[in-house]
Formats: structure tokens, C-alpha cells, sequence
């Protein structure tokens, strides 16, 4: 492993660095994300819940055995955590409703856990704010 190379997760997986990698290189430039096509149906996922403000399908490389991802339907500049403004008050506060909603249709509500990435530091990759919702398994803490 080479820690000056793979700043996110210090891991074995050739799949994680390589999600690392894009982290890292990744910026938030404002533009559309491939979330943009997963709302639009124009490429395929595993929606397992929504409703007119947000959607929440299977992670790609799911990091526990239930991996859910949470997003607004209508980015409205939140691109990450950090740039919110007041008026993205109400639709943070129905994500947050909505991850434990998830939680329950996914039968872990008594034990999850909700992640966000907020910048390259934190190792977001995609900037369209979402929620990781993560369960099935005993959580470590402190994370990575
Ligand atoms: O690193 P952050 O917090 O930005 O999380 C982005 C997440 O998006 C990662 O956990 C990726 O595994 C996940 N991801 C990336 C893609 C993707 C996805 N989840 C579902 N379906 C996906 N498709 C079709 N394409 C991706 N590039």
C-alpha cells in the first residue's frame, strides 16, 4: 500500500483503492453526477425506496451487508454537506426522516449507521449530497 497515493481508505481491496483514488481525484465542479442518470433511470440501480423528494438505492460497492444510498431528487446546489444554506433546511431534515424509513423497510433500524462524506478529505466521490446508510453488521468505531 502507499499511503501518499491512497490518502482515503488504507486497504487490501483493489476495488477500495481504486475508489480511494477517484475520491481523491475527484472535485466538485458544480456539473451533473452520474446520480443525475440513476434519478433519470437512464442507467440501471437497485432503487429500494422513494417519494417525490429523495431516493435511496444499493451502493455499487456496498461497504456492509445492507449499503444504502439516500439523495435529494433535486440537487438544488447541494453538491456536499458543506455548501447548504438555510433553505436546504427542510429537504436535510427529510433525508434524515427518510434514512430511517430506509432502515426499517431494509430490518435494521435497531442497529445503523448514516455517513456523509462532506469533500476530498472525507473522501467524497460524487457531489450530489447523499446519505450512506450502512447496517447487517457490528460497526467499529472510530471509523476510517
Ligand atoms: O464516496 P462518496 O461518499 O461520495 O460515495 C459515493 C458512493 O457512490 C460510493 O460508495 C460508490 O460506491 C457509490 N456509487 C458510485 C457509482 C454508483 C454507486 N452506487 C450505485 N450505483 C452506481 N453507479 C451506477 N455508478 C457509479 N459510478
Amino acid at each position: 500500500l502507499r499511503p501518499e497515493r491512497c490518502v482515503c481508505h488504507i486497504t487490501a481491496s483493489v476495488n477500495e483503492e481504486a475508489s480511494a483514488k477517484a475520491a481523491a481525484a475527484s472535485v466538485d465542479n458544480g456539473g451533473p453526477t452520474i446520480f443525475d442518470k440513476i434519478i433519470a433511470r437512464e442507467i440501471p440501480s437497485t432503487i429500494i425506496y422513494e417519494d417525490d423528494k429523495v431516493l435511496a438505492f444499493r451502493d455499487i460497492n456496498p461497504q456492509a451487508p445492507v449499503h444504502v444510498l439516500l439523495i435529494p431528487k433535486f440537487r438544488d446546489g447541494l453538491t456536499q454537506l458543506g455548501k447548504a444554506e438555510s433553505r436546504h433546511a427542510e429537504i436535510l431534515g427529510h433525508l434524515l426522516y427518510a434514512a430511517k424509513v430506509v432502515a426499517e423497510k431494509e430490518g435494521i433500524v435497531d442497529g445503523f449507521r448514516v455517513v456523509i462524506n462532506n469533500g476530498p478529505e472525507a473522501c467524497q466521490s460524487v457531489y450530489h449530497l447523499h446519505l450512506h446508510i450502512l447496517g447487517g453488521r457490528q460497526m467499529k468505531w472510530p471509523p476510517g
